[in-house]
């Protein structure tokens, strides 16, 4: 280096910060929204620890109307006496530009810590264009401001007197626009991770608000139950089936863990796990404890109070997993995150913990609610039963398909062509429509399949029975896959499954049915983009003597720009029986006169939930849903 305006502590602070700029990634993921947001989520994770130290109780997380985001907290506040490394420094401004400085690394300070990378706040200073700092501590209010990547603009002084009594930190920061692809906070995104923290750290206050012109708003986060509330709000769109909530701790050495769990009516399991408040979707030693523990537990539990008879086999994880929501929390020293997306727990010693906290609490717990237990054990039986007899099914759908050649369903009008690159299946709801269809069709290449009435609801039906349906089986014979974990996308006969029912609540109803089944059964024809919903017009109306049929409101605004003195009604048509073979096939089936709505994943997924809701009792569940997937589910007529 040349020239001689350089000193010790620049490169200090040089040294320290410069390869969080260099290689953002590497610190917060990605410099896009996630990385964004990410920023937030390490603040709040500093003032969290304070919380989980004992010493917070508060956090204030506000979206300034400049574009900012501020971070409270009434923890002890960011140390502010000189640092024994540097002591021309105050430990808050070392904290703030070194990476890796604080409490947190250095071995007496926190003793679990959160924090995605475990980074901390250096890594905000390093990516904002500006960061200042507030500290009450010790009677005084001091500051502190950073600019261009870290570099304090002076020293920590003492700006004023703290109120009354008060510590804590406030830190305040501006995304730097040259890192980040965009620097615009999303409240969504930024309360549902409040959400979630306020969940997993009971009692801690979170409070949200937004000052930005046009957005502003509050909420206030505050679960006293912590993980127990979690569970009853994963479960409130569903149905539990009972009121408790088990909710069991158990901690030693270096390390804890909390579990809260309910079963609901509901054939899906919905596991969550956390280590030090990260989400581990990938699962992990905790989960695997848990597991093992569970099956454990309820086995001999049911053995015991001799609902399981001697004759009878053991649950299988399964079995017991059907309807569960649980959440398993742990805290630990050293988390090693493993896995794909770094969000699987690598930790051995956690999955002896959990496995022990779950054979010990839980068997407890079942004890004392005896109640419970029996309805768990009963759903259970339930599981295992319906699950032996989908095996039955299925291998009896497998042999049908073996033994009668081609394995064709009977009520299949099938196409001449072998091709499946150009061939497609009309699953048609209702015989009037399946007739047009079938003489509307190109017979080289469309095939009709008419089902009647309403199948079986995915979701409320048990595999088993669903699987005995006739028009399930013969959907499943035409497509020629087979289904579930054995589905290969490779024998599927037609690229294109294409759903035709009315466009009202009843086809609503037989669309959302048709899409919940491919999604739990033939996925990967959801995801290759296969499954098809065929759109009849919506309006006809008469030109001369002859019917007109309209696509949409669209395509009715071109039609009376184009004919200025047309005065004869619209009709809005009801049913796809209304319309002659002919009509069908110009307005729906052939590939010029259709628009195929083709359905994403997201798109099948949300048809799923829409199974499970609309079929519900509860109405006030429903209305919600509805009003609020509305405009994003295409296929809903409701
Ligand atoms: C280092 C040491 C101590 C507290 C903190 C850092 C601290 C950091 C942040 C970041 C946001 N809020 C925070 N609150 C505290 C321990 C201080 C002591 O021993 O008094």
């Amino acid at each position: 280096m040349t020239g001689g305006t350089y000193d010790a502590s620049d490169i200090t602070v040089l040294e320290g910060l410069d390869p969080v700029r260099v290689r953002p990634g590497m610190y917060i993921g990605s410099t896009g929204s996630s990385g964004l947001h990410h920023l937030i989520v390490e603040v709040v994770d500093n003032a969290i620890d304070e919380a989980m130290a004992g010493y917070c109780t508060r956090i204030d997380v506000t979206l300034l109307a400049d574009g900012g985001c501020e971070v409270r907290d009434d923890g002890r506040g960011i140390p502010v006496a000189p640092h024994p490394h540097d002591p021309t420094k105050s430990t808050a401004e070392l904290v703030l530009t070194t990476l890796h400085a604080g409490g947190k690394f250095g071995g007496n300070g926190y003793k679990m810590s959160g924090g995605l990378h475990g980074v901390g706040v250096s890594v905000v200073n390093a990516l904002s264009a500006r960061l200042e700092l507030e500290i009450d501590r010790e009677g005084y209010r001091h500051a502190i401001a950073f600019e261009k990547g870290g570099n304090a603009v002076a020293p920590l002084k003492v700006i004023g007197e703290a109120p009354r009594g008060r510590t804590g930190t406030t830190v305040r920061f501006w995304p730097d626009e040259t890192i980040f692809d965009e620097v615009e906070f999303r409240a969504q995104t930024v309360l549902e991770r409040l959400q979630m923290m306020a969940f997993l750290n009971r009692g801690l206050e979170i409070r949200f608000a937004d000052e930005r012109p046009e957005h502003e708003q509050q909420q206030v986060y505050r679960y006293n139950g912590g993980i127990q509330d979690f569970v009853r709000h994963l479960n409130e769109s569903k149905e539990p089936l009972f009121k408790k909530v088990c909710n069991y701790t158990q901690s030693e050495d270096d390390q804890e863990v909390e579990v809260a769990l309910q079963w609901t009516s509901s054939y899906h399991e919905a596991i969550f796990s956390f280590a030090n408040g990260i989400a581990t979707t990938e699962g992990g030693m905790h989960e695997e404890g848990f597991k093992k523990a569970l099956t454990n537990a309820v086995n001999r539990y049911a053995r015991a109070r001799n609902l399981l008879k001697e004759s009878d086999p053991n649950f299988q994880g399964e079995d017991i997993r059907e309807g569960l929501t649980a959440i398993i929390s742990v805290r630990l020293m050293n988390p090693q995150f493993e896995g794909q997306t770094k969000a699987k727990l690598g930790n051995v010693s956690v999955r002896s913990l959990v496995e022990r906290a779950t054979n010990e609490k839980l068997a407890e717990w079942l004890e004392e609610s005896p109640k419970e237990g029996g309805q768990i054990v009963q759903k259970a039986l339930l599981a295992q039963r319906a699950r032996v007899a989908a095996r039955h099914a299925r291998d009896l759908t497998r042999r049908k398909s073996a033994l009668d050649g081609a394995g064709l369903p009977g009520k299949l009008v099938d196409c001449s062509s072998r091709n499946a690159k150009e061939s497609e299946i009309f699953i048609v709801e209702g015989n009037s429509a399946a007739g047009s269809a079938k003489r509307g069709r190109d017979p080289r290449t469309q095939a009709i399949l008419p089902i009647r009435g309403k199948i079986l609801n995915v979701e409320k039906a048990r595999v088993d029975k669903m699987l005995k349906n006739a028009e399930i089986q013969a959907l499943i014979m035409a497509v020629g896959a087979g289904l579930a974990d054995e589905f290969d996308l490779a024998k599927v006969r037609y690229n294109k499954v294409i759903i035709l029912a009315d466009a009202d609540v009843d086809g609503s109803h037989i669309r959302t049915l048709l899409l919940t089944f491919f999604l739990r059964q033939m996925r990967p024809l959801v995801e290759a983009g296969f499954v098809y919903v065929a759109q009849p017009p919506l309006y006809s109306t008469l030109v001369g003597t002859s019917k007109t049929y309209l696509k949409d409101d669209a395509a009715r605004e071109t039609f009376l720009a184009a004919h200025p003195n047309h005065n004869k009604p619209f009709e809005r048509l009801k049913g796809l029986g209304e319309m002659d073979w002919d009509e069908l096939r110009d307005t729906t089936m052939s590939v010029r006169g259709r628009t195929l709505l083709q359905i994403s994943m997201e798109e099948a997924a949300l048809a799923d939930q829409a199974c499970s809701i609309l079929m519900g009792d509860d109405v006030e569940v429903r209305r919600r849903f509805i009003q609020e997937n509305a405009k994003d589910v295409r296929f809903l007529d409701i």
